[in-house]
């Protein structure tokens, strides 16, 4: 996997700097002060956090990345990377004149919107990060089970602000990682020491190897490029001084320029200053104190060299100057900085870039300087193309629904997954599951027990080993497919997202399975969003749900994870109320997982039994898979009918038995999933404009009854979960749902205290029915 390492040309690599310096504040200089934007909204773009990277870009791309090596840039360094690809020839020059336009290349990486190939997307600072040590995890599973041959095998980098190492996510990543010796991840740390905001404390300053230290990381400092190393090891005292110096001062001195730093040395060190400030004007004096690690080609190649030979995780720190060579460099409000035209023109001039040249990809390079960098795009080994994506591999076997004629979802989904870690089926072999300590009581457990834990060197079940019963086999190996995960739910979602582009990352199509408590969603939301902005597919199973977990407490009792799905893109939700549809469903994630135009599946799940529906035939299915169906269909013309989704169904099947002698032809339809419904209608309704008219699976189930109906909605979830359903034909709506705290409690004292009963349903539609009477 390590490759070899060719002799860096320092030459050219530091020609190669230069033009991405100079295109990337083109780009985004372009975009703003040239392009014509008529709604004067502010484009924005980061000069200073590019220039700051591209000397640690171009040593990357141009000398250490091997063709299987992978790379989540920081996000606010995204015209950088547009700017080797359009090096390389792959990124257009239309792409970048419309950057963050409609169509143009994005504000910040993104796999799936940008032409170029984008490893991991990056935008929610941190996420980029730690994603990279689980796709070194899921490289590690891959590889331990024959999937990927050891010269497939890469590298995971990744480009991080320091600002973004306050990122708590980063280390519970860390953690995760060590647990799980993770390898073959460089982590290059832009030290800059300025946030958005202003300068980074000095509090934490250098205490940051010592966490990664502690945690069995490499961790390599690049404080001084050679020439200011050099120039220090001349001179101890100035050495001593400059490495007191508090961040916001060294960034001040650094936008300051040469005569600032001269007088200051004079006041603090006096005469010792003298024998470093001779022989130096000011101009040489600034840019030998900006000559730090991340701007020295010869420092960064060398490090990236000597780092190369093994899979030992690196941290380098590379300092750098935010801004380098830019005229704000080192100001502490230049985060959103823009060069105005004339300090552009400056720019271009000190560059050597003509006017009317400045889209040329090699601009103002001649002769040798330009055979040099031609040779090293020639030579770039990253992987230049964007990669097919890779679907179409996986054949899903029927999933049959367990037998029982009570059953809780949740120990259905057990079932159904022990019956294929048993059925020896190829799909299962492609399953990883992963939970955040939660295995066990999300019924993962009998999977596990069939196909062990993950784990590169075999790791026997101490308890097995001494015989002491245990209805869990916790044995370790590297054919294990479960990921045990601490409970981190971050890392839940991280380690989903990367499972999830295994066929993208490595063309190896997974089917990632993550379970957790459903209330704990809301602890990764951020990383789940990613994980579907990314379009990595996997299944997410959360169970137990909702106030239905009775006895069980009142912290732990969801209430908004259906609204959450319903305004979530890439992912389906799904919470089906028997075993059968909970089977139809799975089978379905898994076909999602595999289809290019597919994406993630939520599945909400209960541990409460229920009794199971005896079914004459399978015409439920079709509409189940759209998102709901008629369990009691309605009679022509009946006044209203009961909506229910998911656990609560006894009460709305018990309520509308009851009902139905005063109101014969009462309806029960249930809800599989409001988010495929609300999709649907708003889908056709936009429809509409462009001449299709097809009316949506919600307008088809209600039209079975008149438009002066009226609905009562019920779930174990906040009502507005269901209630928007009365919009869809204008029928009226008595929505039952949970909207406070829950707290503990059996299951017929929380439903009658939520008014989730029988009783709530009846009052409901005497509600409804008397509004009627009355309008
Ligand atoms: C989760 C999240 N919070 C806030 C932001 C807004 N933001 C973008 S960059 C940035 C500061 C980055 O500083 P640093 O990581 O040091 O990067 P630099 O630009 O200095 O290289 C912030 C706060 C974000 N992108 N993501
Ligand atoms: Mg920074």
């Amino acid at each position: 996997m390590t490759q070899p390492q060719a002799v860096p040309d320092i030459a050219a690599l530091k020609a190669v700097e230069e033009r991405l310096r100079w295109l990337s504040a083109w780009t985004i200089h372009h975009a703003n002060h040239v392009r014509d934007h008529a709604d004067g909204l502010k484009v924005g773009g980061h000069q200073a956090s590019c220039a700051s990277m591209t000397a640690i870009m171009a040593a990357l791309y141009f000398h250490a990345l091997g063709p299987n090596d992978r790379v989540a840039v920081k996000p606010h360094a995204g015209p950088v990377l547009h700017a080797i690809h359009y090096l390389l020839g792959i990124q257009s020059r239309e792409a970048l004149e419309n950057f963050r336009g409609l169509g143009g290349a994005q504000s910040y990486p993104s796999r799936t919107k940008d032409r170029i190939p984008v490893d991991f997307s990056t935008g929610s600072v941190g996420l980029g990060v730690a994603i990279t040590a689980f796709a070194s995890l899921v490289q590690d599973w891959l590889s331990a089970k024959g999937m990927m041959a050891e010269e497939e095998r890469g590298r995971f980098v990744a480009l991080v602000g320091d600002a973004e190492l306050d990122e708590g996510n980063i280390y519970e990543a860390l953690i995760e990682g060590a647990k799980h010796d993770v390898r073959n991840l460089w982590w290059i740390v832009d030290y800059n020491r300025q946030s958005l905001d202003a300068t980074s404390a000095d509090r934490m300053f250098e205490r940051f190897d010592e966490i990664f230290r502690a945690c069995g990381w490499r961790v390599v400092e690049l404080r001084y490029g050679k020439r200011l190393s050099t120039a220090l090891d001349a001179h101890p005292a100035v050495r001593e001084w400059l490495e007191a110096l508090p961040n916001a001062e060294h960034s001040a001195l650094t936008y300051q320029g040469g005569g600032a730093w001269r007088s200051r040395m004079v006041a603090d060190l006096g005469a010792s200053a003298e024998p470093f400030l001779a022989d130096r004007d000011d101009a040489q004096l600034a840019a030998l104190m900006a000559d730090l690690g991340g701007h020295c080609m010869e420092t960064l190649t060398q490090a990236f060299d000597e780092c190369s030979a093994d899979d030992v995780p690196t941290m380098f720190i590379a300092w750098t100057v935010k801004g380098f060579g830019l005229p704000f460099a080192g100001h502490k409000d230049n985060h959103a900085g823009l060069m105005n035209p004339t300090q552009l023109a400056a720019f271009a001039e000190q560059m050597g870039v003509a006017p009317g040249t400045e889209w040329e990809p090699l601009g103002p390079l001649g002769g040798n300087a330009r055979a040099g960098v031609e040779a090293l795009l020639a030579a770039a080994r990253i992987a230049r193309e964007k990669r097919p994506r890779s679907f179409g591999r996986l054949t899903v076997p029927p999933i049959p629904a367990p037998s029982g004629e009570e059953q809780s979802t949740q120990a259905a989904f057990g079932r159904i997954l022990l019956d294929l870690a048993k059925s020896g089926h190829p799909l299962a072999d492609r399953i990883l599951t992963t939970s955040p300590d939660v295995t066990v009581s999300t019924n993962l457990g009998a999977f596990v027990n069939q196909r062990g834990l993950f784990r590169r060197q075999d790791l026997a079940d101490a308890f097995a080993q001494a015989k002491i019963p245990s209805a869990q086999k916790w044995g370790m190996m590297p054919s294990g497919q479960h990921v045990e995960l601490g409970i981190a739910e971050n890392n839940l979602f991280l380690m989903l997202a990367a499972a999830g582009l295994a066929g993208d990352l490595f063309s190896e199509r997974l089917v990632p399975i993550g379970t957790l408590y459903d209330p704990f969603i809301a602890r990764g939301l951020d990383a789940l969003n990613y994980a579907c902005y990314q379009d990595a597919r996997f299944l997410l199973v959360a169970t137990p749900s909702g106030i239905t977990l009775g006895p069980e407490g009142g912290a732990h009792q969801s209430i908004n994870p259906p609204l959450i799905a319903l305004g979530q893109p890439g992912l389906r939700h799904y919470e089906p109320a028997f075993a059968d549809e909970l089977a139809l469903f799975i089978g379905e994630a898994f076909r999602l997982i595999d289809l290019p135009e597919g994406e993630s599946t939520y599945l909400r799940l209960s541990t409460r039994n229920l009794r199971q529906p005896q079914r004459s035939d399978e015409l439920w299915k079709g509409d189940a898979l759209a998102g709901g169906y008629w369990l009691r269909e309605p009679a022509a013309g009946a006044e209203a009918a009961i909506v229910a989704m998911g656990a609560v169904m006894p009460e709305a099947l018990a309520a509308h038995e009851e009902l139905s002698a005063d109101l014969p032809g009462l309806g029960l339809l249930n809800i599989t999933s409001p988010d495929l419904l609300h999709r649907g209608w708003s889908a056709s309704q936009a429809a509409r404009w462009h001449g299709r008219n097809e009316p949506s699976h919600a307008e088809r189930l209600l039209a079975w009854l008149p438009a002066h109906a009226g609905l009562v909605t019920m779930c174990d979830a906040a009502p507005a979960s269901l209630s928007w359903l009365g919009g869809v034909r204008g029928q009226r709506v008595a929505p039952l749902g949970v909207d406070r705290f829950g707290q503990t409690g059996s299951l017929a004292d929380l439903y009658a205290n939520y008014r989730l009963d029988g009783t709530a349903i009846t009052e409901a539609i005497a509600g409804l029915l008397l509004a009627e009477a009355k309008g």
